[in-house]
This record gives structure tokens, sequence and C-alpha cells, in this order.
């Protein structure tokens, strides 16, 4: 029986125009924040179901169940880094301590300085998508995110917010920072939805 020799794994796991660089790239926009523990704050609000906002200290945040989530992580850019292990806190035991009005259908995640990255509640509602505090079980580096960071693996990296302080429940839509500056609104790699040109009806903001 002829064998039909498979694709080596790694290509196989990667979404189209993505290569696996040397190394792991740290990318971002401006300078690495640092974290005080007393007056760090991690905020929900918007269109809460209790119309209030939500907010906890470290210690309340640090106590939210965990998971573990190995995934790969593809950059607009092109790079890939395979197979993290990243740990944390699933977005899905933020959504029940605080759950969205039942308007809601999109989040907007913000970070430090104002950076933030518009996500549809189906993508943000991933059992693969989670709020990181630790990497390949180290404590996430502060250029990595350090204290904690939003990882969505199956969008471009640019949604996997680093330096997370607050998520906003949306019951419209709104572009964050990359999807303002002609980044694609969903951010499907295997669909490579790298530019808003490449949008179709539906997929952004009216
Ligand atoms: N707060 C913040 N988060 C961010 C960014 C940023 O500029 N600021 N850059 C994004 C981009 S474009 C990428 S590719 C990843 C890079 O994550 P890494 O530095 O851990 O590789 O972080 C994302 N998260
Ligand atoms: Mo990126």
């Amino acid at each position: 029986m002829a064998c039909v020799p498979e694709k080596p794994e790694e290509e196989t796991r990667l979404p189209p125009g993505q290569y696996v660089p040397r190394g792991q790239p740290v990318v971002h926009y401006g300078r690495v924040p640092g974290f005080r523990r007393e007056t760090w704050r991690f905020q929900v609000f918007g269109a809460t179901a209790s119309g209030r906002v939500h907010d906890f200290s470290w210690e309340e945040f640090s106590s939210l169940p965990t998971a573990t989530v190995v995934a790969d992580f593809h950059c607009v850019t092109k790079f890939s880094i395979m197979g993290n292990e990243w740990s944390g806190v699933p977005t899905s035991a933020l959504l029940e301590r605080v759950p969205p009005a039942p308007g809601v259908r999109h989040v907007m995640v913000w970070a430090e300085y104002g950076y933030s990255a518009n996500l549809r509640l189906s993508d943000f509602d991933r059992p693969t998508t989670l709020f990181a505090t630790h990497l390949d079980e180290n404590r996430l580096s502060p250029e990595r995110g350090y204290p904690v960071r939003i990882v969505v693996p199956h969008l471009y990296a640019w949604k996997s917010v680093k330096w997370v302080r607050a998520v906003e429940y949306l019951t419209e839509d709104r572009r964050g920072f990359w999807e303002d500056r002609g980044y694609h609104n969903v951010a499907d790699p295997w669909k490579e939805q790298r530019y808003s040109y490449q949008e179709d009806p539906g997929d952004g903001p009216p």
C-alpha cells in the first residue's frame, strides 16, 4: 500500500500566509505599563445585566476559576507562535460572575493607555478564550501582558489585548484601536481577514 506522506504537523496548523519565526517576537504599540497591586482594578462596564459597573481588585480577580488552553498565536504581520500553554480565567467565568444584559452581542476589551479591541460575543465566549495570567507555567512577563492579557487564539493576535483593565459590554458593535486603523473587524486568520477593505456587509458596524 502506498504511503502518502502527510504535511508536517506545523504546516497544516499554519493559517494561509503565516510562517514560524525564530524565537518569540514581542509586539505592541507604546510602552510596557507597570502594575501596582493595591490600585489595579479590572472593570466590567457598559450593558451589564444589573446595570451597574463591576469592579474587581487584583485579589478578587485572582480568585475567579481558572483554566488552561494550549493554542497557536497568529500575528497579522505573518509570524505565528505555535503551541503556547496559557492559563488564567476563562471568559465564561467572567460572564457568569458579571452577566451581560440580554441585548449584548459584542464586547470591547480595554488595556492600559487606551489600547482596545472589539470582539463579537460569540468569539469572546469561546471555550478557548481566556484572561491569561500565565504562559507555559510561568507568570506573564511584563512585555507579554503582566498581570493579565486576554488570549483569543482563533483570531489575529491584535485582538489578544495585553495589560487588560476593562471589558465593556456592547449592544452595538464599535471598532477598537486597530479595527479603526484599517484592520479587519472580525480577524479570522483561516479566512485571512487582515484588512477592513476585505470586510463583507455585516462583518463590521454599519
Ligand atoms: N495592550 C496592547 N495589547 C496588544 C498590543 C498592543 O499594542 N497593546 N499588540 C497586539 C499585537 S499586534 C500582537 S501581535 C500581540 C503580540 O503579543 P506578544 O507580544 O505576546 O507576542 O499583542 C497584541 N496585544
Ligand atoms: Mo500583531
